[in-house]
């Protein structure tokens, strides 16, 4: 029996999501620019367990690779790096926002337009997967990469 909780979609207000379990709260997916063939995706993870948590790897679905991304300062230009996990400490919460932690999704295999919605799969250390529809959003006038 699997001793921790699961709920797919905790309301937006973070004071709804404050029951035991992981939860990832859904964010959106960022329609691509104009010929690029990759995007941002951004959730926020509550991890309401007592013990950490790790992002392994993500599957969106129209997307032939999803990554995981963090944002970091390089000779004064912020650069995203791929990282091989993300872990989500006992009790904290970690948003992957524009400018900060991101899921990269590289080549779409059809067309994203504001109204759709990505299904991602979140897979978790001790085989946990968490399963999740980001609606795709324009962000106009956005400063941010992804
Ligand atoms: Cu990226």
């Amino acid at each position: 029996m699997r001793k921790i909780l699961f709920c797919l979609y905790c309301a937006t207000v973070i004071f709804n999501c404050k029951g035991k379990g992981l939860h990832v709260v859904p964010g959106f997916v960022k329609v691509p620019s104009a010929g690029v063939n990759l995007t941002g995706g951004f959730l926020e993870i509550h991890n309401n367990t007592d013990i950490d948590q790790i992002l392994i790897s993500a599957n969106c679905e129209k997307f032939n690779v999803t990554e995981i991304h963090e944002m970091i300062l390089e000779e004064n230009m912020m650069k995203m790096r791929k990282m091989t996990s993300l872990k989500i400490k006992a009790g904290e919460t970690v948003k992957l926002q524009p400018g900060g932690y991101h899921l990269m999704l590289i080549n779409n295999t059809a067309e994203i337009k504001s109204g759709d919605t990505i299904s991602c799969a979140l897979n978790f250390n001790e085989n946990v997967k968490i399963n999740i529809d980001l609606p795709v959003k324009n962000l106009p006038g956005h400063h941010a990469e992804h």
